[in-house]
């Protein structure tokens, strides 16, 4: 099949999962042509079947504000016609899934639209009235709408109030890219002995992680533990973050490393991964850490439930619930036979439910389903 990919290239978990996708389906034989404004972050090395069309926004004077949407869709549409594409797959509902409507009737073609839903282009922007309605039309116009989460598909419905089959696929993680191992040289070189357990969490910044619950739950963790906080990431909480770590004290033991496109290793030198967002629709970033042996701890929001079975593959606590969040940390932090049952359980679930063929395998099946007109 002959695919054209657009995304965020350089930023979150869509892009992340959009690339990772397309570098998939390029190794099933697929031609995949990723339109989008820069080349994404997660490719690194080149492959044949993969093209990079960039989108390039001019300036006119004219212009109070650059036309991105316009000037995307006019790019798919000459993709779509110079390729042949067969499916547009468009990640995030705004401005994506619209733009690829409109490319499609600019190019005249009867392409068929995948548009997969990432979270807040939901549960954010669903809320601001001057989206909600260009959303619901990028929703409706699509031919197979996904979601990567349960909560995801049943939030959408709810408040974009449409009826529109939205179909849950997971997000995966590839698994040569964060190999299940241990590594504490990195340990040394940041700094912490042997004997400190390692807290990590990773995110953007914004105000839905809860990064003052995080601070919170460490803090406690530490008073009982000898422990290190890593917090990888940047965005508009950081410097509050850093303020709120000095008042409780703990500042010398919490790391803020600042935004790091490559993960893994500091996965394999964590003991324990949280994520305990007030909004999540997955929650790309724990997988990726339980695949790297990390067993985690995260909130009732939205699609975590789904992704860590609670007192199986992890735990699960209420948004805002330090206490229980540090008293689960303290049991599996000193009980290394709790921790390893846990670590087991949870490689086999991602074996089960996460693994890149069994996702790429349901992606692909849709295309094929939408190409065959028998997806509704
Ligand atoms: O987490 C973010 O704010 C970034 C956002 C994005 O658009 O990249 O992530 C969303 O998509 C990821 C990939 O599907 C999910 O794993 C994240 O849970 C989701 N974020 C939220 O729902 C807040």
């Amino acid at each position: 099949m002959k695919i054209g990919i657009t995304c965020y290239p350089s930023m979150g978990g869509s892009g992340i999962i959009a690339t990772e996708l397309g570098i998939m389906l390029a190794e099933r034989g697929h031609d995949i042509h990723f339109i989008t404004s820069n080349i994404p972050f997660r490719i690194r090395k080149p492959l044949p079947n993969i093209t990079f069309h960039q989108v390039e926004v001019n300036q006119y004077a004219v212009f109070q504000y650059a036309p991105y949407d316009i000037t995307l869709s006019t790019k798919i549409a000459e993709v779509i016609n110079e390729y042949d594409l067969d499916i547009l797959h468009m990640h995030y509902a705004v401005p994506h899934a619209v733009c690829g409507i409109l490319a499609k009737q600019m190019s005249g073609k009867d392409i068929k639209i995948m548009t997969t839903l990432h979270g807040t282009d939901i549960t954010v922007l669903g809320y601001d009235h001057t989206l909600k309605n260009a959303i619901k039309f990028g929703i409706e116009g699509s031919d197979l709408v996904t979601s990567v989460s349960q909560s995801l598909a049943k939030q959408t419905q709810d408040i974009i109030n449409t009826n529109k089959p939205i179909v849950p696929i997971y997000n995966f993680v590839r698994e040569q890219e964060f190999p299940t191992k241990r590594d504490n040289q990195l340990k040394s070189a940041y700094g912490i002995a042997d004997h400190e357990k390692v807290i990590i969490h990773v995110s953007n910044f914004r105000a839905v992680k809860r990064i003052d619950t995080i601070i919170e739950t460490f803090t406690k963790i530490h008073a009982q533990l000898p422990s290190k906080l890593l917090l990888l990431g940047d965005g508009p909480e950081l410097m509050d973050m850093k303020q709120k770590a000095k008042s409780l004290g703990v500042e010398d033991h919490v790391l803020f490393l600042g935004k790091q496109d490559w993960v893994s290793e500091f996965y394999q030198m964590s003991d324990l991964v949280l994520l305990l967002s007030e909004k999540e629709s997955f929650g790309l970033t724990l997988l990726e850490a339980m695949k790297s042996g990390v067993v985690p701890i995260g909130s009732n929001a939205g699609g975590i439930k789904e992704v860590i079975k609670h007192d199986e593959t992890g735990f699960i606590v209420d948004v805002g619930d330090s206490d229980t969040a540090s008293e689960y940390a303290l049991q599996l932090l000193t009980d290394q036979n709790l921790y390893n049952k846990m670590q087991t359980a949870m490689l086999a679930d991602i074996d089960a439910r996460f693994a890149s063929n069994l996702i790429t395998d349901q992606y692909e099946s849709y295309y094929k389903k939408m190409l065959e007109g028998n997806h509704e």
